[in-house]
């Protein structure tokens, strides 16, 4: 068992209840110096007791649990303290504690452990931070398939392909002179091809993942008056940006975060872009370009009844360069602007008024990100598992051409088998380091 530690495990801030979370070696004796509790301590059970300071005062009552080792969340014994949610009593407690021998935990710590002991692998362990930060109900219950360790059901048969094939070349390696059962170049070929369909499928569920996790970043621009504030309060539901029919209306940006079918999206809406002499309005002009420059897709809003101008097709020339769609708002009016001078199929006709076409634009805003949903998928991959993948794809492309195109040494097969095996390895933290650990874990918040 390892050091111990000590952190408060519930927000900062008053609450009905705060816990202070200890794990390692000697707990137990650690938080009895300081909770006195009628009788044994028995693990898991609701011990209620009087916590005391050094001098004997009493600090608080609260409730006791200890979970023994192997049976906690860390693999290690473990003390959860309930005590009343004051930032200044849980503090004292985990003052009393460091005295008492534990130590502050670092971020993620309790969860590290509990990867360490293998109560976790690592997919799963990335999955109690996602769960913890899920924006919607679907980021939610993805995040929890991956913690119930859907993802490494995937993954692992994958990798066990891998090892059985690299234990047939070894055996080739090692004993060529003995008659040993080899694979044909078929079987071999089929195998490879297997796992690489199992590494594609995955990887096509990143860019879903990735919108899951970080969400949409959607900026609305357009010259000034042609309805942005209007489709940035419709897709919201909500009368949240000043409307008006003069032209320069928003003069600062306005960011909300709203939902598309479960997948987070961080909707902003920008002061109208044009040339103009007030300072205020060019500041606000320039931060409009700093949002289409940040955005993952951006949403150009031209006025559908009135002719597209001069300005209309420079901002075009902006919006061009990223991933977009152009919104044609005010279609509730007969149309006056000549669409085809906006070379690109990514045109829709909406009307914020009205709410015509919102519906499909939100569609078409999913598939522009990439988003696909199917009932049937439960696993989306992060970026980490996304570049690992990738690189255990290029790794296979290799291996089915050295296999398509002859018999290659073993030795030679080997090299790649191994790659690609260690990158889906990397994935579940079956191979590690130290510094990929840090880096996973440092993002978590202290008592996770
Ligand atoms: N008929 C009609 N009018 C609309 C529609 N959308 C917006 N408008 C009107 O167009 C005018 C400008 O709307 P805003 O939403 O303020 O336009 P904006 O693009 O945010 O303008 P700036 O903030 O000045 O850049 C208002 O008078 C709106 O009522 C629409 O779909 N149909
Ligand atoms: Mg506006």
């Amino acid at each position: 068992m390892r050091e111990p530690i000590v952190a408060v495990a519930t927000p900062y801030g008053e609450g009905a209840i705060g816990i202070v979370r200890l794990s390692g070696r000697g707990v137990l004796d650690i938080v009895k110096r300081f909770f006195k509790t009628k009788g044994e301590i028995k693990p898991r059970y609701a011990h209620y007791g009087e916590l005391y300071d050094e001098e004997g005062n009493l600090l608080d009552e609260g409730v006791l649990i200890y979970y023994k080792a192997p049976r906690s969340y860390t693999g290690e014994d473990m003390v959860e303290l309930n005590l009343h949610g004051n930032p200044a009593i849980l503090k004292r407690a985990v003052e009393l504690f460091v005295k008492a021998g534990a130590r502050l935990a670092e971020p993620g710590e309790f969860t590290k452990r509990a990867f360490l002991s293998g109560k976790l692998d690592l997919t799963q362990a990335e999955a109690v931070a996602e769960l913890i930060s899920a924006k919607t109900e679907l980021a939610r219950r993805v995040a929890l398939k991956q913690l119930k360790g859907e993802l490494s059901k995937l993954v692992k048969p994958l990798r066990e392909k891998l090892l059985t094939l690299s234990a047939y070349l070894e055996a080739e390696i090692e004993f060529a002179e003995e008659d040993l059962p080899t694979l044909s170049r078929e079987e071999v070929l089929k195998m490879v091809r297997e796992v690489l369909k199992g590494v594609r499928e995955l990887l096509k569920t990143a860019r879903t993942g990735k919108a899951l996790r970080e969400g949409i970043k959607l900026a609305i621009v357009g010259r000034p008056n042609v309805g942005k504030s209007s489709l940035f309060n419709a897709l919201l539901k909500e009368e949240r940006a000043i409307v008006t029919e003069i032209a320069g209306t928003t003069r600062d940006y306005i960011e909300e975060t709203l939902q598309i079918k479960g997948v987070p999206v961080k909707l902003v809406d920008t002061a109208g872009i044009r040339e103009t002499e007030d300072p205020v309005e060019r500041i606000g002009v320039e931060r409009s370009k700093k949002k289409l420059e940040e955005a993952d897709l951006v949403l150009f809003v031209v006025d559908l009844s009135s002719p597209l101008t001069e300005e209309d097709l420079k901002i075009y020339e902006l919006v061009k360069e990223k991933e977009h769609l152009v919104v044609a708002n005010k279609a509730d009016l007969p149309q006056r602007a000549e669409l085809e001078k906006i070379p690109t199929e990514n045109i829709i006709k909406v009307s914020a008024l009205t709410g015509e076409g919102l519906e499909e634009l939100s569609e078409r805003i999913l598939s522009k990100a990439g988003v696909q949903l199917q009932d049937s998928v439960n696993v989306y991959v992060s970026l980490r598992h996304e570049e690992l993948l990738k690189k255990a794809e290029a790794a296979l492309e290799r291996l089915e051409k050295l296999y398509k195109e002859g018999e290659p040494s073993p030795e030679i097969a080997m090299l790649e088998v191994r790659e690609a095996s260690d990158y889906l390895g990397e994935i579940l933290g079956e191979i590690t380091t130290e510094e990929l650990l840090g880096k996973i874990f440092s993002t978590f918040c202290i008592g996770k």
